[in-house]
């Protein structure tokens, strides 16, 4: 009976590990809406009426330290213009979101700031439609967000 109740637990500390190796491959952090403009407001003179959110739909904390969030122009030619938020030190607590506003502020755990001055080249999100991307650390695009163009 001893040997059996050790399998046991052996196997149930197998099924444990393998879960939570399933976890912290898995993509869990998740672009879940783009705010690109507000009506009556012009984003050139303003630029945090435009944001970025994103949730951590995952049961674990996850350091999103260095990590990118960039629109299709930037994707496709590199930090073009600035076109490339890189996150400070920060961790994405399980179930919360963080909103990446265009402008300038000060960062808070639900608030970041991309830290672009108004003027022409301020706005990052195409209102008539863009792409966002999530990048990790190791360059790996982790989520994708369209809206319509
Ligand atoms: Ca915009």
């Amino acid at each position: 009976m001893r040997i059996v109740g050790c399998l046991l637990i052996t196997t149930m500390l197998i099924a444990t590990m393998g879960l939570s190796l399933a976890d912290s491959e898995g993509v869990q952090v998740k672009i879940i809406d783009v705010h690109c403009t507000t009506q009556g407001v012009d984003e050139r003179l303003d630029p945090n009426s435009e944001w970025v959110e994103l949730r951590n739909n995952g049961t674990a904390l996850v350091d999103l330290t260095d990590w990118i969030i960039t629109d299709e122009v930037g994707y496709k030619r590199g930090d073009w213009r600035g076109h490339r938020y890189h996150f400070p030190e920060f961790t994405l607590r399980p179930g919360a979101s963080v909103r990446v506003y265009t402008g300038v502020g000060d960062d808070t755990s639900t608030e970041l700031y991309w830290g672009r001055s108004p003027g022409r080249s301020a706005p990052i999100w195409n209102n008539d439609g863009d792409t966002a991307y999530l990048i990790d650390i190791d360059g790996e695009v982790v989520d994708v967000y369209t809206y319509p163009k």
